[in-house]
């Protein structure tokens, strides 16, 4: 086998968003293109020299092929051993718990996670680091700098292997080890809920249950936790078949993309409990009958609940959430004199809370939700986090629980609307729009709403001090209100403008009111500011979750 030094051009562009380097998968296969990035990860993780690496994906095309290459290049780059989930699988928070429990020194996970697959599809490569979480914003740029430079790449010449039976091959002077991409994950699900009570419940007649696993990496997981450790029926995981372009669809678990899930549930009340995960497996949507739970008000309600979960009855240490996610998890912290972090938008900024054991929970707004078990957001630990809640609590419905939550802390509406692939130029214009009124706002009116605040967020991370600026516009009417406006940094076509709302209303009176309607003079108002309709042409947003 003979190690090869192949020279390189830089690509432009190969900087992290939100989460890793995300592109269409025509850019990923353009010669080089894959490897100039894994290269750079190699050449700035010293640690990684004759360490452990983790090697997994979401199973989306392109996935298989680059687990090949990213392996040969570990080979020629001195990595002592890599676990490579079996065919090349592994979901996110999967990935993170296998680094956690083997002390990696890191791992790459390979998704564009809820975008489309598919070879006219989105691909992406993301590094973490030995805690299992996302490398913090020092590390994506160092990594970013690199790629600038690079001048060569190292790879081995070596035939494929076999990355579909569990056991142990040589690459070069590297061990490969396939493993059970489930195995370490349900086991470590299995300490933090009572799976014999959730049992229990799912198997009772009158309890209607279903799993959609979106055609994405969640099927196998969800086949081995719910329907082989917990006995539901094979019926109540859906689309558990991972594909490659997930079936054609869109795998993000929102009311829009999981349409067939939400009108059973939501709008025909067939079903007491539904969710669905996403792409990658790190996202949730916790669905009851004749309800959706806003992801805010999820990681709240877990908040509140967590003393029934065996792997939390000792309580928590603390809640954090991103910027834009709504304020309700705020009000059960304060109720428990529990400390509250926001961060920026983006896992990566709770990895140091986390490790300080500053918190417990966290989550976004955007159908994300974790713990301190591992260093992602977890799909089906939200699922099983809410059916363990269910069955601690007999007789009560996902609606009779959140209404309860609500009276006791009042009710957060929330909404977030989402103009996708918008011309790049015309999105920014719309963002500035409102961005050079921001000082001319203070003490203005939004109907009865007085704004307090209005500014761009920037983050001081409590633990380490590092800084990040520019996470997103807020206009602030003080407890009652708020409106955020910021770019995705996830999107691979032109840009996408996320506009987020949220209004507080204690009285239980007015706590079960149409959501849009309820925010429209929010709404109104931030179109109005940015100008959105006249800069992008769009007469409404592509998505409203
Ligand atoms: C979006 C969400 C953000 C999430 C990120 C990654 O980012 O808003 O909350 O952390 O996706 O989720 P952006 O920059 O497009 O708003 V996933 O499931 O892609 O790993
Ligand atoms: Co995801």
């Amino acid at each position: 086998m003979n190690l090869r030094e192949i020279p390189l051009k830089p690509f432009a562009g190969q900087k992290p968003g939100t989460s890793g380097l995300r592109k269409k998968v025509t850019v990923f296969q353009q010669p080089g293109y894959l490897e100039a990035f894994v290269q750079s990860v190699f050449d700035t993780q010293e640690a990684l020299k004759g360490g452990l690496l983790v090697l997994g994906g979401d199973g989306r095309f392109f996935n298989r092929q680059a687990i090949q290459i990213i392996l040969r290049m570990a080979a020629a780059n001195g990595i002592a051993r890599v676990l490579v989930g079996r065919g090349g699988i592994l979901s996110t928070p999967a990935a993170s718990a296998v680094i956690r429990r083997h002390k990696a020194q890191g791992g790459l996970i390979l998704s564009a996670s809820h975008n489309p697959g598919g070879p006219d599809g989105d691909f992406g490569i993301k590094f973490n680091i030995a805690n299992g979480g996302p490398a913090p914003e020092a590390v994506t740029e160092a990594i970013y700098l690199c790629s600038e430079r690079i001048k060569r790449y190292r790879i081995l010449e070596a035939a494929d292997l076999d990355l579909d039976r569990v056991g142990e091959q040589r690459l070069g002077g590297m061990t490969v080890s396939v493993i059970d991409p489930v195995e370490d994950y349900a086991a470590l699900l299995q300490t933090l809920f009572d799976f014999d009570a959730i049992r229990a419940l799912i198997q009772k007649p009158d309890f209607r249950f279903r799993f959609d696993a979106m055609h994405a990496v969640t099927g196998p997981y969800a086949r081995r936790l719910l329907i082989d450790m917990l006995g539901a029926p094979q019926s109540a995981v859906v689309n558990a078949e991972p594909k490659e372009d997930f079936g054609g669809g869109h795998p993000d678990p929102n009311p829009v993309y999981a349409d067939k899930l939400y009108k059973d549930a939501v709008i025909d009340g067939q079903l007491d409990f539904a969710a669905a995960s996403d792409g990658d497996g790190d996202r949730n949507m916790i669905l009851g009958k004749g309800v959706a739970v806003s992801p805010s008000d999820s990681l709240a309600v877990l908040a509140a609940n967590a003393r029934l979960a065996p792997g939390y009855a000792n309580g928590i240490a603390g809640v954090a959430r991103s910027m834009p996610t709504s304020r309700a998890a705020d009000a059960v912290a304060k109720a428990l004199g529990l400390p509250c972090f926001e961060t920026p938008t983006g896992w990566k900024f709770f990895g140091n809370l986390l490790d300080a054991g500053r918190i417990t929970l966290c989550g976004e707004e955007s159908y994300g939700t974790s713990s301190d078990h591992l260093r992602e957001k977890d799909g089906l630990w939200a699922v099983l986090f809410w059916l363990n809640i269910l069955a601690k609590r007999p007789g009560e419905t996902v609606l009779s629980i959140l209404q309860d939550h609500w009276r006791r802390y009042g009710r957060h509406y929330y909404s977030r609307h989402d103009y996708e692939a918008v011309d790049a130029v015309k999105a920014k214009t719309a963002l500035d729009t409102l961005r050079v009124s921001l000082p001319t706002l203070l003490g203005s009116k939004i109907g009865e709403l007085t704004i307090t605040n209005a500014d761009d967020f920037a983050y001081r991370d409590p633990v380490d001090g590092s800084e990040s600026k520019g996470q997103g516009l807020r206009v602030i009417c003080g407890e009652q209100a708020r409106i955020i406006a910021r770019l995705s940094g996830t999107g691979t076509e032109g840009a996408t403008i996320r506009l987020y709302f949220e209004l507080f209303e204690a009285d239980p009176a007015r706590q079960n009111e149409d959501v849009q309607a309820k925010l429209k003079p929010l709404i109104d108002f931030a179109e109005r500011q940015t100008g959105i309709r006249q800069h992008t042409g769009r007469a409404e947003p592509d998505v409203i979750t």
